[in-house]
């Protein structure tokens, strides 16, 4: 039986990567860390998950499970990754989602060499890059805390590849959702606000930038491209996306339209919801994936906007 360790695994693509390696017959032990109330929501159906504590900022913690389990597999998910909150607690972030994932590779290359590793890295490494859509090879122009510490993390990942040999992927992830995502992201929180509205609790939706452009796909999609990522031959970064992108307001049309309504009547934009330094267009190019991987997106953007939609109706429901 192999193993897999999975940090992040309270989080949106944890749930997802580990419901699918379970199924895969993988052993699957799952990093979570200590809060004073759980927040096991996504992963209370997963009998078979081995949960263990650690911290991404803590290296004792991380060496002492590699040394453990000495897994076959690592997927390093943890990290802060909302945007706005890497603007008011820059270190921490720096900390969690760009230190984090050296405290592991130092962990792996000091106790268990052998292990595969995945790195979640992020389109917004890209940020306002002139080229357009982006691959693997386009310029990154991080515009963010969040996007400066993701790219640390990468540039780590191709170093210990080469100086260190281990294999260790980046899989440059564009945005990609669920009725898991967090409240938070725009997605989730336009779809929420939408059941909302539609139940009749609130009347308006307050947004920011309706303008932006973002490449989303389905979250189930894009953990099934980083087991994918982990069992080639060579180790190699890929960009993770469907090519298609949206406007903010593509999205809000499209989820009040599922329920038969007009956005217009109902959304309201909030300057203080505006980014700092907004990210203007992502767009992927995941041609490596498709060609190496095999990989293709399943859920198309209106699937996923409806599915997102249905699932908050039926939950604000209960
Ligand atoms: P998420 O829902 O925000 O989950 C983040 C996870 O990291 C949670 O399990 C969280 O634990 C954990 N975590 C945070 N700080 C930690 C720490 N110091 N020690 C241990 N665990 C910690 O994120 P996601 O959407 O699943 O994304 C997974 C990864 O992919 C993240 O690294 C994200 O930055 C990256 N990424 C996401 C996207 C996307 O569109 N979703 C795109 C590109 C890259 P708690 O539950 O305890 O907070
Ligand atoms: O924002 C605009 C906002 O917070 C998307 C993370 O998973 O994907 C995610 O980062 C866009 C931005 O995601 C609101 O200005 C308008 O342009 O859903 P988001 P993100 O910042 O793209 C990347 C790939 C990651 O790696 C990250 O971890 O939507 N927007 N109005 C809004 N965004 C939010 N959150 N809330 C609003 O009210």
């Amino acid at each position: 039986m192999r193993t897999a360790l999975v940090t992040g695994i309270t989080g949106q693509d944890g749930s997802y990567l580990a419901e699918q390696l379970l199924e895969r017959g993988y052993r699957v032990v799952g990093v979570h860390r200590r809060l004073s109330a759980e927040n096991h929501w996504r992963i209370e159906h997963l009998d078979a998950l081995v949960l263990r504590y650690a911290d991404l900022h803590d290296l004792g913690s991380l060496y002492d499970l590699v040394e453990e389990y000495r897994p076959d597999e690592i997927y390093n998910l943890a990290a802060q990754s909302f945007v706005p909150t890497s603007w008011t607690q820059p270190l921490l972030t720096a900390e969690a989602t760009g230190l984090g994932l050296v405290r592991l590779l130092e962990a792996v290359r000091r106790v268990h060499p052998a292990a595969r590793v995945y790195q979640a890295s992020s389109s917004e490494m890209f940020g306002n890059s002139p080229d357009c859509p982006q691959n693997e090879d386009s310029r990154f122009a991080p515009a963010s805390p969040y996007a400066c510490a993701k790219l640390y993390a990468h540039m780590m990942v191709q170093n210990y590849r080469q100086a260190h040999g281990l294999f260790v992927v980046s899989g440059i992830l564009f945005n990609h959702e669920s009725p898991r995502r967090g409240l938070e992201f725009v997605t989730r929180k336009v779809a929420h606000g939408v059941a909302r509205v539609h139940l009749g609790r609130v009347d308006k939706l307050r947004l920011g930038n309706l303008t932006a452009r973002r490449d989303w796909g389905f979250a189930g999609d894009y953990t099934q491209a980083m087991w994918s990522m982990l069992q080639q031959d060579r180790a190699r970064d890929f960009v993770v996306a469907t090519g298609v992108d949206h406007s903010v307001e593509d999205l809000v049309r499209l989820a009040f339209e599922t329920l038969g309504r007009d956005w217009r009547e109902h959304v309201e934009q909030d300057p203080r919801l505006f980014r700092r330094n907004e990210v203007v267009r992502l767009r992927g190019d995941a041609s490596r994936a498709r060609e190496s991987l095999g990989w293709e997106p399943r859920v198309q953007f209106p699937d996923l906007v409806r599915m997102m939609v249905e699932a908050e109706v039926a939950r604000l429901q209960v």
